[in-house]
């Protein structure tokens, strides 16, 4: 097996899922987690060495590869969790690429556009005052625009399914519990509507070795 190392900030972010999958497929890695400080810096030498300047970065033995998502998709392969059949494959891309899209505006809504940098280091109390903002934009624009209508095409595709493709979990499967249980964690009601989609988020949470890196990683506000 190679030598994995999984370079990207503190955080969940774009590289949860790629830890989800190491984690399901108890495949070793380095967690390597650039503080936000020294980040410049490091940006810098990413580019310099010809490189993006961004994270994550996936470095296996003496190669570098970046695009979080096909990151995810190859560590996903190697933990058995891309399904064989083709269409099945593109179901659980298509579910994957919708929600990466969703993720990454709901990170920006949360910390209200403000730079990584002053976000990173709070402790956010989502019932607190300093959250109201949010909460007003989740109930406004962002939940009926943004996040709902995934949401309830998630719920009509998951209604009697134990996972979301034939091939049994997948990395789409993981993604949803992911990245809808840490919404829950800002909007406890969130998926009060949606139970098919709420099952599916606790079952991946209760697999064992998912429930284990929970327990084990840091805890990050994003
Ligand atoms: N399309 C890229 C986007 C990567 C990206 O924007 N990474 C952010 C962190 S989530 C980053 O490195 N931001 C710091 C910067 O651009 O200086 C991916 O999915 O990996």
């Amino acid at each position: 097996m190679p030598n994995y190392k999984l370079t990207y900030f503190n955080a969940y972010g774009r590289s949860e899922i790629t830890r989800w999958c190491f984690a399901y497929g108890g495949i070793p890695y380095t967690d390597e987690r650039i503080d936000i400080e020294k980040w410049p810096t490091f940006k810098k030498e990413l580019i310099s060495r010809g490189l993006v300047g961004e994270m994550p970065i996936l470095t296996v033995d003496n190669r570098e590869l970046h695009e979080s998502l096909a990151i995810a998709r190859y560590i996903a392969k190697m933990a058995g969790l891309v399904p064989k059949d083709p269409l099945e494959a593109a179901v659980a891309d298509a579910c994957v690429d919708s929600l990466a899209g969703i993720g990454f505006q709901f990170r920006k809504m949360i910390r209200n556009n403000k730079p990584l940098k002053e976000f990173f280091p709070k402790t956010i109390d989502p019932s607190g005052p300093e959250f109201a903002e949010q909460r007003q934009n989740m109930e406004g624009d962002f939940g009926p625009n943004v996040i709902y209508p995934v949401l309830r095409r998630l719920e009509l595709q998951l209604q009697d399914k134990k996972w979301l493709t034939s091939h049994g979990v997948s990395w789409a499967d993981l993604l949803i519990s992911q990245q809808f249980g840490f919404m829950r964690r800002y909007f406890p009601e969130l998926l009060d509507e949606y139970p098919s989609v709420q099952t599916l988020v606790d079952r991946v949470r209760n697999i064992d070795s998912i429930k284990k890196w929970i327990s084990a990683r840091p805890h990050t506000n994003m």
